[in-house]
């Protein structure tokens, strides 16, 4: 982890370096102060020698005025360093992120991600500070101050070794008791931002269903929790200063006894005795100060550890070494094609008893061993699945075989769950198959460079988004070159250009985070604008007219078959009056083919798509609500 994170120091590696130095520097000058008083004392003012009251008193000023001089420098280089560092990783961990496949993504929470890119990296940011800074200056102090008390008076010196000992002791119980509980509030963080992040997003849904209440509970039970942690945290840390002050006055009175008997033996000077003072706090002061860094050094590991996840993930799909740069046509071909989104939990039955007992009876077994009270052995022999994790590879395609022409439209249908958009997230390579190939222009979508492939394929994902910022520049995700003609053409083609004119500032009109401005089948057509705009040899419509009217629907598939006649087309579809005129229909079922063929060949060969059809003509609704087709 450490090395992960210290590649990202980068070109902040030199104010680093001359940080540490910095500080070196103030050390020594620290600890030369309490010295040359020393002197100044017994040399001058004990001996009534003005000369060298000045000389020393000048030496001090000189010490003071670098010591100030070393500290602002310290401080500055320091928080260059650790500003620097912060940028760094959240640069390199947004890049990673954005190369991430949706299988990454998929693996934390947004609210998870968001953590990781504000706290942690401040976290980390302030302990990186505080270790340039204050891991260097205290045991630096300690040390030198330390060897100063022993050439000034070895006897003495003895008081500091107890004190240091005492309060190690006392310092380790205390961060041992901070840092558990400090660790644990970084999980609860995570807990925290995604009930904000979820009810922000959704705020409309949580109105609707007058669950504010339900909610600001959830957002307590997570504050609530946070501030317990935290108190229980700080509770042991606040000990830390008391301790501190009582080892302090301890050794100031040790000290100022025994001094005082050294004094009287003759052993040891007024000016050693003061220095001493100084070295006393010294000495205690870095001691706090480095338990106080390792508190947070201890705080920041858990985040450095959340960073480095981030930074280590390995985008599961990425561009081959030698990629194919031209997509020839838009040609696809499912070869023997399985897909899963990876292992599951395997939920148990609850309605089934006997799944139930099996369950209890499987738990009991576990606990026993985690118990020590049974072997894995002997569990193994009343269950033989005791081992087993609770996870499967559920697949949800299953040997999909099909092959279409470039120029084709598809049209496919299929209840929810049916799979239907798994299966056209294989083309641009959102997922790899599981087994069996997807081929685009002839060629396994693995051999393409990602960006070439994916700007071969247009998608209208089904939840689409628009981001803020005029028609226009949301229109020119698609194609940042496109003029205003080819903005305007591809949202007459969409059926979006009339709506838009409608608007008093046509295509400057600002679109609201997240498109809340527009109507649900507004965004839909835009979405649709966007995606043609890339000109794509396949376009995927996923259920991207579902909430645009029957008649537009039908003029923007008109205008699909004499505007863009080349390109490939899959439209997803509810209704059967959307692909009732495409070239061929697919009909999935439970993620496998139930049915391939034009709407004539289906309706006499395929008896959920007849049922479905039949229902459709006399009701109008659609697929999952087909008399004789269960949801
Ligand atoms: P729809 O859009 O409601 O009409 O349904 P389809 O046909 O588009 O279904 P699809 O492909 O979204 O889902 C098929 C199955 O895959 C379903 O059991 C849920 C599961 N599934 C879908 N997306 C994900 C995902 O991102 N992760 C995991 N683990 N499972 C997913
Ligand atoms: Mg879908």
């Amino acid at each position: 982890m450490v090395r992960t994170l210290a590649k990202h120091i980068g070109k902040y590696r030199t104010a680093s370096i001359l940080s540490v130095l910095s500080v070196l520097g103030e050390a020594g000058m620290d600890i030369l102060i309490p010295f040359v008083m020393a002197k100044l004392i017994d040399q001058g003012i004990s001996r009534g020698d003005l000369g060298a009251v000045y000389r020393y008193g000048l030496m001090m000023l000189l010490c003071a005025v670098m010591a100030l001089v070393f500290g602002i420098a310290g401080g500055r280089f320091a928080s260059r360093a650790s500003s620097g560092f912060a940028s760094n990783l959240r640069d390199a961990m947004y890049v990673s992120i954005q190369n991430y496949s949706f299988s990454n993504i998929d693996k934390y929470s947004t609210a998870g991600l968001i953590t990781r890119l504000t706290t942690d990296v401040t976290n980390v940011q302030n302990a990186y500070q505080m270790m340039i800074r204050m891991m260097m200056r205290s045991p630096a102090m300690l040390i030198l101050a330390l060897c100063m008390t022993i050439s000034i008076s070895p006897r003495l010196s003895l008081i500091f070794l107890g004190a240091a000992a005492f309060l190690g002791c006392a310092l380790t119980f205390i961060l041992k008791h901070a840092t558990s509980a400090f660790s644990r509030v970084f999980v609860k963080y995570d807990d925290l931002n995604s009930s904000v992040q979820e009810n922000v997003t959704g705020i409309r849904v949580v109105k609707s269903f007058v669950r504010e209440d339900y909610e600001i509970g959830r957002f307590n039970a997570a504050i609530e929790e946070i501030y317990r942690l935290f108190v229980r945290a700080e509770s042991f840390i606040v000990c830390n200063f008391p301790v501190m002050m009582l080892t302090v006055y301890t050794c100031i009175i040790a000290i100022s006894w025994n001094g005082a008997h050294e004094i009287v033996a003759g052993r040891l000077t007024t000016g050693e005795l003061t220095s001493l003072f100084s070295y006393t706090m010294n000495i205690l002061i870095s001691l706090m100060f480095l338990s106080m860094a390792f508190v947070m050094i201890s705080m920041s590991l858990a985040s450095g550890r959340r960073i480095a996840e981030v930074l280590n993930e390995i985008p599961s799909v990425r561009s081959p070494k030698d990629p194919v740069m031209e997509v020839k046509d838009g040609s696809v071909d499912f070869c023997n094609v399985s897909f899963s989104y990876g292992k599951r939990r395997v939920p148990v039955d609850w309605d089934n008893p006997e799944a139930v007992k099996r369950y209890h009876e499987k738990q009991k077994l576990k606990e026993a061993v985690r118990q020590g009270k049974m072997t894995v052995q002997e569990a193994e022999k009343l269950d033989p699945d005791i081992r087993g994790t609770g996870w499967e590879k559920k697949y949800v395609l299953r040997d999909i075989d099909l092959h279409i022409r470039s120029g084709e439209t598809i049209g496919i249908l299929g209840g929810t769950g049916s799979s239907k958009t798994s299966l056209v997230s294989l083309i641009p390579r959102l997922y790899d198959t599981s087994e069996g190939e997807v081929k685009v222009g002839g060629r396994n979508v693995r051999e393409y460079d990602l960006t070439v492939l994916r700007d071969a394929v247009g998608m209208v994902l089904q939840k689409n988004t628009l981001f803020s910022g005029t028609i226009y520049e949301n229109l020119r995700w698609g194609n940042e070159n496109a003029t205003d003609e080819e903005c305007r053409g591809a949202c007459v083609l969409a059926c979006a250009d009339d709506f838009i004119s409608s608007f008093p500032a046509g295509y400057n009109t600002r679109i609201e985070q997240g498109g809340t401005n527009v109507s649900g089948g507004q965004r839909q057509r835009l979405c649709i604008a966007r995606a043609l705009l890339k000109k794509p040899k396949i376009l995927i419509l996923d259920d991207s007219t579902s909430a645009v009217d029957t008649a537009t629907d039908a003029s923007i598939r008109k205008a699909f078959r004499e505007k863009i006649p080349d390109t490939t087309k899959f439209i997803i579809s509810q209704r059967i009056s959307g692909v009732k005129d495409a070239d061929r229909i697919l009909v999935l079922d439970e993620g496998t083919i139930s049915g391939f063929g034009t709407h004539e060949e289906l309706l006499k060969t395929n008896e959920i798509y007849r049922s479905v059809a039949e229902a459709q003509a006399e009701s109008g609704g659609d697929f999952d609500h087909a008399p004789g087709k269960e949801a």
